[in-house]
């Protein structure tokens, strides 16, 4: 891959809106995606391989658990700074910014609000030094977009709990430590709990042959009676509002982390456009070139103020689950429709490793499908300004 001279488009002057605190830990970021993540991504998507040498350094620059307090290992940064965070990782690669949103929004996210004490202190601070690594299980082979349909389950058998039943499409699950898994108990009742790798009966198959995400590792869970320790029940909420909590603050990270996808593609694009010669002229020069940069940078722009502003509400606890999903399917949309321009823009270059718009493409059809597909975002969203639900 070509050196990484990316530098980040701010049409609107977005950074007078951000604290010192933010513009440092966004730099602070984007510094260490430029030195350890740019020369290693490609090969890393080429050989569909999940880099396992950057999780170290994913910790010392607080992306697991960036808005945990500091007393459980976090970085107890605010929403914004999250964010900035999710951008610059998936300005990397989207399979980056995975491992990180995985472990902090579905992983210690749960275990912070939903979890006692005791699973606080003894799982936190290893999941905030990567000691650590935690997956999700939610969606099964036969409930993605409907999960509440789940058949996975556990009995309680005095002395622990026997889990049954599989998750399918797990980012994570080939080399995680833990999962917390969402499962019902005799009542039917979603519960979530913590499953350790060395369990008995609890095996972690990887799902192979992706071309999406290629730089994240992605399997199965299955539990064949499984005996997990009672003390591994997230005590402190229930039903299916559980893990969709967790997902209102993972895709609030991927709506700024697609965010990041579009500004590489757009930054590369712009660029090749003034360096690109043909017909005796930059391509640059040509009105057809110049529409797509200037929508594209215009969409860019709308987004980094929605996304701003829903940080904002974040920050103040007032984000409604409505609201993310719209700013979620947005993003991922916006930066889908960006990488497929810029690629047009070069031309031929644009299909290989030497420029990351292909791999962004590639990874963005998972994002536009994960954490809710962009057509249930949408019904979100009908829901919300109709009162009318279309789910059931
Ligand atoms: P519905 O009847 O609407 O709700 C069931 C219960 O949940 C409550 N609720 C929420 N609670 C907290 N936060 C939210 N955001 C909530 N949304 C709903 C709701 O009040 C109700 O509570 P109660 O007490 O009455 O039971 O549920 P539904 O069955 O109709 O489904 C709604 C739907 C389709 C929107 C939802 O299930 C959905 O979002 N589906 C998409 C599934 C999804 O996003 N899966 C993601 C899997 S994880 C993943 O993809 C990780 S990728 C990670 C990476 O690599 O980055
Ligand atoms: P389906 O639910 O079968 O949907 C298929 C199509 O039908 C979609 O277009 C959908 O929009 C449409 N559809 C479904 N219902 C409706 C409706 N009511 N109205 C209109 N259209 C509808 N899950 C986890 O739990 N943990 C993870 O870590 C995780 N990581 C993932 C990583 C990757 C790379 C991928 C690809 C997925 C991951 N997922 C994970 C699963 C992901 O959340 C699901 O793929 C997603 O929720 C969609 O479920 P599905 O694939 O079963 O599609």
């Amino acid at each position: 891959m070509k050196p990484d001279l990316f530098t980040s488009p701010d049409y609107f002057h977005l950074d007078e809106l951000l604290t010192e605190e933010h513009k440092l830990i966004r730099d602070t970021s984007r510094e260490w995606v430029k030195k350890e993540v740019s020369p290693i991504i490609e090969d890393a998507c080429q050989k569909a391989k999940f880099p396992n040498q950057i999780l170290t350094g994913l910790a010392e620059i607080g992306a697991f658990g960036p808005y945990i307090p500091a007393e459980y290992g976090g970085a107890g940064l605010d929403q914004i700074s999250y964010g900035l965070i999710m951008q610059e990782l998936e300005r990397g690669d989207s399979g980056i910014r995975s491992t990180a949103s995985v472990q902090s929004s579905l992983v210690m996210y749960p275990i912070y609000k939903y979890g006692n004490e005791e699973q606080r202190k003894r799982f936190l601070p290893k999941l905030a030094s990567g000691e650590l690594i935690g997956c999700f299980g939610l969606t099964e082979p036969d409930h993605g977009s409907n999960p509440g349909g789940m058949t996975t389950n556990f009995k309680d058998c005095g002395d622990y709990f026997l889990l049954n039943g599989a998750k399918l499409w797990i980012s994570n699950s080939p080399f995680a430590d833990i999962a917390i898994v969402w499962a019902k108990n005799e009542e039917g009742r979603i519960k979530g709990l913590i499953v350790e790798r060395g369990m008995d009966g609890f095996t972690t198959p990887e799902t192979h042959g992706k071309w999406s995400l290629r730089a994240s590792a992605t399997g199965e869970l299955v539990f064949d009676n499984v005996k997990v320790p009672k003390q591994n029940l997230l005590p402190n909420k229930d039903g299916l509002g559980a893990p969709l909590g967790c997902l209102d603050s993972a895709r609030y990270g991927i709506a700024w982390g697609a965010i990041g996808a579009a500004m590489d593609c757009y930054d590369t694009a712009l660029r090749y456009s003034k360096e690109r010669h043909q017909f005796g002229k930059p391509i640059g020069s040509f009105q057809l070139q110049q529409k797509k940069l200037a929508e594209m940078i215009t969409e860019i722009t709308k987004a980094q103020f929605l996304t701003w502003r829903l940080g904002v509400l974040k920050n103040e606890d007032r984000a409604s689950t409505a609201q993310i999903s719209m700013c979620k399917r947005n993003n991922v949309d916006m930066a889908l429709k960006i990488a497929r321009e810029s690629r047009q823009i070069l031309g031929g270059m644009g299909i290989t490793g030497d420029y990351p718009i292909m791999r962004h493409m590639m990874n963005l059809e998972s994002v536009v499908t994960y954490e809710g597909t962009h057509d249930i975002h949408l019904l979100i969203t009908g829901l919300d300004i109709t009162g009318l639900n279309a789910f059931k």
